[in-house]
This record gives C-alpha cells, sequence and structure tokens, in this order.
C-alpha cells in the first residue's frame, strides 16, 4: 500500500511538467542547486522521500501537491519577489490562471527536494477585492480579510499616512510571490508571466526581497537571526527539541484544528490566509536608541551593555541564543536551543507569551511566519548620521487559518498593548513591533535590566513602520483551475 502512495505522489509531481510544455508561462530549466537556504537553528523541513514514505504526512491528511509552497517552508528564502497586480480583465484573467498560471504554481511537495524545485518557484494569492473581481462571492470565513487590511490601520496602530498609495486602499487584488537563488531567474518568470497575461492584469507595486549577505544570512535588519521559533505542523515535519507543534488546522484552512472547518467553501481547504506588511526597519535610530539607553554597567564594555540591552529587547541574542538561558553573553553554538523564558516585554515573549500568564494558551494563536529583508545594507554614512535614508526591512509574511486568532491577536492585543494578562510586573508593550497609540504616545518596557527589573525605559521612537499591507487568501493549487477560474 505504502509502495502505491509513493508511487502516486511521484506521478502528482511529474505530471505537471509533461502536460505543460509550450506553457509560455513556464521557464525551463532544471535546478543543480536549492532554491533555499539551509540555515543552522531554524527548523529543518522533511524530505521529500521522507513524505514520499508517509512517515510525516499520512496522519494529518495534507495533500502537499495541492497546498502552495510558501505556507510551509519557512523563513530560509534566497530572493522573493513580491508582484501585486490588479486584475483589469476577469475573463481573460480567468483563462490564463487556469491554462497558464496554475501549471506552474509551486507546491509544498515539490520544493523538498532539489530535484524536484522549479527554476522560479511561483505562488499567487487574492485578496478580497481580487475574489470580487473574479466574482467569487462564497464567504470565507473572514471578517478581516472580507474588509482589507488598510481599514484596520489604525487598529493595528499603523499611521495611515505612511502606507505607500499604491497599497493604501483595495486596489490591489493579487500578489505573486516568486522565489529563487537569482534577481535575473526572477525578472526572467516576471517577463514570461507579463508576456503570458498581457493586459488581463495591471502591475499595481512590487518589493524584491532577499537574504542579507554573509554573514548575516538568515540575519534580518536588526542584525538577529529571524525565523527559529516556527510551529511543527504536526503530520507534515517531526517537531525538533524544543519546538512547538501545532494542529495543521492552525496554519492551513480546512484541516484539523480549523476551528471554522465545518463551515469553510470547499475549494478554500488547503488555502491559508497570508498577511503581508512592507515593514521599514530604522536600523541606525534603533542602533541609536540602543547606545542612549542601554542599562549602565561598570562591569560591562558599551559594547557589550548594547548588545545586551538589545538582546533583551528581542528575547534572543544576534545569533538567536535565548537570553533566558544565556542572560549575560551570546553563545554562537546554543542559537539552535528554543526557550521558556525571557523579560516580559522581549518580542518573543510578546509574541509567543509563556510562563507566568494564568492559562495554557494552547495553539490557535499560532503563525507560520515567512518574511525576508529588503533593501540595502546599512551605509556608513546612514551610521555615521544615526539616520535611515534608504527603505531597507522586513517584508512581513504570515500564514494562518484564522486572521483574527493569528496576526491581529499578535499585533493588536499583545504587541502594541501593556500589561497583557495581568502579569506580575508591568512590563509595557513590544519594542519591536508595539506601536504607540492615541492614549499612549510614547512607548515603555520593564525587565532591561537585570539589576533592577522594574526600570522603566520610555521613548518615543518607532523603529519599524509600517508601509502598507494587505490580507490575502492562497488558494489550494486545485481551486485555480476550479472556482477561481470558471
Ligand atoms: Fe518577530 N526581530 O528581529 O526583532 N521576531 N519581528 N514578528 N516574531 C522574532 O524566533 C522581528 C513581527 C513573531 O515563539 C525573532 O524567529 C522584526 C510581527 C513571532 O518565540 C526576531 C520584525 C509579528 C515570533 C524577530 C518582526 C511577529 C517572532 C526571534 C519587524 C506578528 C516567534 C527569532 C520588522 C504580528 C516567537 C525567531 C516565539 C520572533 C524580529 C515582526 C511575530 C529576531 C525585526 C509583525 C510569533
Amino acid at each position: 500500500m505504502r509502495f502505491f502512495q509513493s508511487i502516486l505522489i511521484s506521478v502528482l509531481v511529474v505530471a505537471p511538467t509533461l502536460a505543460l510544455s509550450g506553457n509560455p508561462a513556464r521557464i525551463p530549466g532544471t535546478r543543480t542547486r536549492s532554491l533555499l537556504h539551509r540555515i543552522p537553528g531554524l527548523p529543518v523541513l522533511p524530505t521529500l522521500k521522507e513524505v514520499q514514505s508517509h512517515r510525516v504526512s499520512e496522519s494529518a491528511s495534507l495533500n502537499l501537491t495541492d497546498i502552495q509552497f510558501d505556507i510551509v517552508v519557512g523563513q530560509q528564502k534566497i530572493k522573493q519577489l513580491f508582484y501585486f497586480f490588479t486584475i483589469q480583465n476577469a475573463t481573460d484573467f480567468k483563462t490564463k490562471l487556469k491554462d497558464n498560471v496554475a501549471p506552474i504554481v509551486t507546491s509544498a511537495l515539490q520544493m523538498l527536494s532539489t530535484s524536484t524545485q522549479p527554476i522560479v518557484a511561483v505562488n499567487i494569492a487574492f485578496s478580497q477585492t481580487g475574489l470580487t473581481a473574479l466574482d467569487v462571492t462564497d464567504d470565507v470565513g473572514s471578517q478581516e480579510f472580507t474588509a482589507g487590511q488598510f481599514q484596520s490601520a489604525t487598529e493595528l496602530g499603523d499611521d495611515p499616512a505612511t502606507w505607500k498609495p499604491e497599497l493604501a486602499g483595495t486596489s490591489v487584488h493579487g500578489v505573486f510571490l516568486l522565489a529563487s537563488d537569482t534577481e535575473d531567474r526572477i525578472n526572467t518568470q516576471v517577463a514570461a508571466l507579463e508576456a503570458t497575461l498581457g493586459t488581463s492584469i495591471a502591475k499595481v507595486h512590487s518589493l524584491l526581497g532577499a537574504s542579507r549577505p554573509e554573514p548575516n544570512v538568515g540575519h534580518e535588519m536588526f542584525g538577529f537571526l529571524d525565523g527559529i521559533s516556527q510551529p511543527a505542523i504536526i503530520g507534515f515535519q517531526d517537531p525538533s527539541p524544543g519546538q512547538a507543534a501545532t494542529p495543521p488546522g492552525v496554519i492551513v484552512i480546512g484541516k484539523d484544528g480549523d476551528d471554522q472547518a465545518a463551515s469553510r467553501p470547499d475549494w478554500t481547504i488547503g488555502g491559508s490566509f497570508l498577511v503581508f506588511r512592507q515593514l521599514d526597519q530604522m536600523v541606525p535610530e534603533f542602533n541609536k536608541f540602543l547606545l542612549d539607553k542601554a542599562p549602565t554597567s561598570t562591569d560591562l564594555t558599551v559594547e557589550q551593555r548594547t548588545e545586551t540591552f538589545g538582546a533583551r529587547l528581542v528575547g534572543r541574542w544576534k545569533s538567536g541564543a535565548p537570553i533566558d538561558l544565556f542572560p549575560t553573553a551570546d553563545n554562537v553554538t546554543a542559537a539552535t536551543d528554543i526557550n521558556t523564558h525571557c523579560p516580559f516585554a522581549a518580542h518573543i515573549r510578546a509574541m509567543r507569551p509563556r510562563k507566568g500568564i494564568p492559562f495554557d494558551l494552547g495553539t490557535s494563536n499560532m503563525i507560520m511566519r515567512a518574511g525576508i529583508p529588503y533593501g540595502p545594507e546599512v551605509t556608513t554614512e546612514e551610521s555615521q548620521s544615526n539616520t535611515t535614508t534608504q527603505e531597507r526591512g522586513l517584508a512581513f509574511v504570515a500564514y494562518q487559518s484564522s486572521v483574527n486568532d493569528g496576526f491581529v491577536r499578535l499585533q493588536v492585543l499583545w504587541g502594541n498593548q501593556e500589561n497583557i494578562f495581568g502579569k506580575p510586573l508591568p512590563h509595557g508593550v513590544d519594542p519591536i513591533i508595539g506601536m504607540p497609540t492615541a492614549n499612549r504616545p510614547n512607548r515603555w518596557v520593564t525587565g532591561m535590566d537585570p539589576t533592577n527589573p522594574a526600570a522603566n525605559i520610555t521613548y518615543s521612537t518607532t523603529f519599524v513602520v509600517n508601509r502598507g499591507g494587505e490580507y490575502f487568501l492562497t488558494p489550494p493549487i486545485s481551486a485555480l483551475t476550479g472556482r477561481l477560474s470558471q
């Protein structure tokens, strides 16, 4: 039986390739180098062999040939372009979606081996206005998605004036996510898609993400290793020691763990809600803040004090080592450990409250992060003037089956609010993504000075500024040739 299941999966992987020679949207070629980094400390994906032998996928009945790749691979991409578009001719677009785009959309299964990865991995997702343009009016079970992200910009803590005009509003109908190892290859894929889709769509905005150069591969722009704490999807991957596990339906619509599974339209099963945010990071200003506000200590050099302060704000050292286990200095070799507690206000503890809260959180608020940095490295002039002059930051992407339980809960309740869960020590707001509010224009944190945990650091600067975003539905691949193109 297992033998036949393996054959079935192999056939599903190979069949589209055979059927699609002649598709102008497909760029030819085979891969010898993986599309993904293998970054020590980040969760390891199962191999194609493991999945084909059904060691991990059968219990969750995940159809990995139907799930788009970005939902499960996390933050190990080398380069990724976000290409936002509006649909201009729905009839024409539907035909091309079915005949040309769907066949080149990359599945989760395809990404698990270099030999099955395409030259450029392609995903596609639609906003509510995109579904409406396609005349798909089904209730997909998310008020946030239906309203669009701009509508709740203020509730999220954004200043709508910082949104790029092309993202403000609801004119973005969809987004292509194009991942590869070089920008040239991505550009070739863009040209092929544009030539194929013609005037059925028009580009609204694009953003090229890229992993940072050595020695910062895998690190976000403030310098911290990113993408460490991701939930293991039960049935897809075996959790590594200390890694939290989640039922698949917390991330994938319609699966075990999705509270609304019974009422989801059939065609959405195997999809996920994609939250996109273009988050500019004010790196020189952040570094200056660390220098100015680091708690004083006679035992540490200025550099050690600022490093320690930054680590306590995030909850991890730049290497990824948890501050909880290594409170006084970074420990590069321990960067693969996943910790359980650190300052209450620290970003990772705000985003995943752990010990010290009066109940077990469960798994329903977990998200799968899939972002990538964008923009150039900080220049000498920017460092010297402590002033950002070029846009850089994190193309934040998170997948979940409930935008409300996932991203919105994390940003609005746990990120922006002070003193959630009545923790023993007033702790302040998330120093990385917590936003100022009308009632609390200044942000503040405690727990930064281990010798005086109650000391309150108050500041008015914001180091992360949202330049716009949208809520999308990343449908299962079958919906591209089914409901969405009918
Ligand atoms: Fe965060 N950072 O560099 O400071 N994040 N984040 N994030 N984040 C994490 O575990 C960062 C943002 C989460 O279970 C790490 O991957 C930056 C948003 C969650 O331990 C680092 C930005 C949201 C976790 C950063 C940013 C989240 C997490 C530690 C914006 C959701 C896992 C490494 C520019 C609303 C928590 C790691 C856990 C970890 C940073 C944004 C959520 C270093 C710079 C918007 C759930």
